[in-house]
């Protein structure tokens, strides 16, 4: 019989991933994780099931625009793919984004919540997209204190029932910046009579654009420059009738990755929106959103480096190479063995930073932790997103070949990661942001958190801390802030590994610490040429 290739198979995601288990069962109270655990369990059987299946059935698929209808009516609407409407009906039903909010385990809600997205995520082809958007812009509007916006788009955003489901576009980069959003150029005027607010302006990169609301920045006229002159507005897409409210989809993005979102590039000529909070501060006031779909991008990061190691290990048991299977090749397991230390460690940092973004919301965090909330938020999200494009390219090569071509599915797990360290503000904004979050009292909260998780002060941190404090000039502190930030980000990880390895007694989770630590966790060079 010729010799056949055995492609990889996926099993029930939760029940299969021990990391996920034994982080929650060590968590979260033994009584919420058993009434937690039917909800999880059937989210993996779907993840490794039937949408896994549907993914791959769906891989050619792209979401549709049409732009007139045949009487020469502009409608610009837009199809999504079959997988994308599948996925919108399990996350509403099962809560992905209603959990948060819902509350039924206080702040662990939002634990509980990231759990569901983790195994929802690599089988829908960052439909994470919309969800964190639809989270991040329900948690700014709660947190807005405009009454009449929570009554009106809330209970859609956070609903269960199908049908009454809204997402949320963050429409925010303009041709002048996705980063430097203080260059917005979109004017919002105002009826001098009825005092609404309309918008005038062209939004460049706008994902998910079939989102029934948008969170968006404009500066209202007679506003100064800079991002404080800028407002935070809420606009609604469509009329009743469905007809879109002044608002032009130019054109959908032709994208290296996340084919399924529908990015758009938008004309809003006359767009009726209403403040969100006052006329000016639309940076600091957007900011609740960032910080949520940041959550989620380092959620969707080890989510889709659990995929990648799940399939690559599988896979290493069924391949059969010079005589035996590559899980019995030593040095293709020691490839294996350090992805799974990666995934491993980001994982705990990105969860660590949602039990944080948990207590926030149920107000029961200290001050000292709200510190380290700001400070580890770009942290987690420029560390684990990298982590996730080194993984994912990995684990192509892991399947030679095979791991190169389109109809197995794979080379998408590269090309989704890879929009991780990109949108959400890039590495180096978010190093930047990370210079912004540190002063006194944070850098001292991380380091005593660290030195609690990792029951010493790590020779990596005794090394960034006294880079940091020792740099005084500005340019030569940004020239580094990147090799700064990761530095946090990998020695926090692997604080946390050993915290959860003694804690929950998982000897894999040591085994895999202690190859994290080999990995290299330091990246700080203390005199780098300077151009
Ligand atoms: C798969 C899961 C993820 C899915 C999501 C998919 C959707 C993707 C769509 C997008 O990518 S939308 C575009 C995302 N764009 C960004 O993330 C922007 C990246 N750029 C930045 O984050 C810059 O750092 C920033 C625009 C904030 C810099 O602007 P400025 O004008 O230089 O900000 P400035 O003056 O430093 O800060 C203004 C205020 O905001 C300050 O507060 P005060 O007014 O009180 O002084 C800052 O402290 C505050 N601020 C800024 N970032 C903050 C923040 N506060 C809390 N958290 C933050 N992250």
């Amino acid at each position: 019989m010729p010799f056949q290739q055995t492609p990889p198979q996926l099993g029930n995601q939760y029940e299969d991933d021990r990391v996920l288990r034994s982080y929650l069962a060590r968590v979260l109270p033994a009584d919420m994780l058993r009434e937690i655990e039917v909800s999880l369990a059937e989210m993996g059987r779907l993840a490794g099931g039937e949408l896994y299946q549907l993914q791959l059935a769906d891989r050619l698929n792209e979401p549709r625009m049409t732009q007139w209808d045949a009487w020469g009516n502009r409608i610009d609407k837009i199809e999504l793919t079959p997988l994308w409407r599948v996925a919108e009906g399990i996350a509403v039903e099962h809560g992905v984004v209603a959990t948060a909010y819902e509350q039924k385990h206080g702040s662990l809600s939002r634990v509980h919540q990231c759990a569901l997205a983790y195994l929802f995520t690599p089988s829908t082809d960052i439909y994470s997209c919309p969800l964190a958007m639809t989270d991040g812009a329900a948690r700014t509007l709660l947190g807005s204190g405009n009454q009449a916006l929570i009554d009106r788009a809330v209970p859609h955003l956070i609903t269960r029932v199908a049908g009454q489901f809204w997402t949320a576009g963050q429409w925010m980069t303009e041709l002048t910046g996705g980063s430097d959003v203080g260059l917005t150029e979109t004017v919002a005027r105002q009826d001098p009579e009825s005092g609404a607010y309309r918008l005038y302006g062209r939004k460049w990169f706008t994902s998910a654009i079939s989102s029934q609301m948008a969170l968006t920045l404009a500066r209202p006229e007679g506003n100064p420059p800079g991002g404080r002159g800028l407002a935070l507005f809420y606009v609604e897409t469509r009329d009743p009738t469905g007809r879109p409210r002044n608002v032009e989809v130019n054109r959908l993005k032709d994208k290296l990755g996340t084919r399924k979102v529908p990015t758009a590039e938008l004309t809003l000529n006359g767009t009726p929106a209403q403040l969100v909070k006052g006329t000016t501060d639309g940076i600091r006031n957007i900011a609740p959103l960032l910080n949520i779909t940041r959550l989620w991008n380092g959620i969707s990061a080890v989510a889709l480096m659990r995929r990648g190691v799940a399939l690559a290990a599988d896979y290493s048991r069924k391949r059969i190479a010079f005589g035996v299977a590559l899980s019995e090749k030593p040095l293709h397991m020691d490839t294996l063995a350090g992805l799974e230390a990666e995934a491993e460690a980001a994982f705990h940092l990105a969860f660590y930073v949602a039990e944080l973004t948990g207590r926030s919301e149920t107000g029961e965090i200290s001050d000292d932790d709200a510190a380290l909330l700001r400070l580890l938020t770009p942290i987690m999200k420029l560390t684990t997103a990298k982590q996730a494009v080194a993984v994912a390219s990995e684990v192509l090569e892991c399947f030679g070949g095979a791991g190169y071509v389109e109809d197995t599915g794979l080379p998408m797990l590269l090309r989704d990661s890879q929009v991780l360290p990109i949108w959400e503000g890039t590495t180096n904004v978010l190093a930047v942001d990370t210079l912004r979050a540190l002063n006194e009292d944070s850098l001292r909260v991380f380091q005593s958190a660290v030195t609690k998780l990792a029951g010493n002060f790590p020779p990596a941190l005794d090394h960034a801390t006294s880079w940091y404090t020792r740099i005084s000039d500005r340019s030569v502190l940004e020239a580094g802030a990147r090799r700064f930030a990761l530095t946090l980000g990998r020695t926090i990880e692997l604080a946390l590994l050993l915290n959860h390895a003694r804690s929950s007694g998982d000897q894999q989770s040591m085994v895999n610490a202690r190859r994290f630590a080999a990995l290299g966790v330091d990246l700080i060079i203390d005199d780098y040429p300077q151009q």
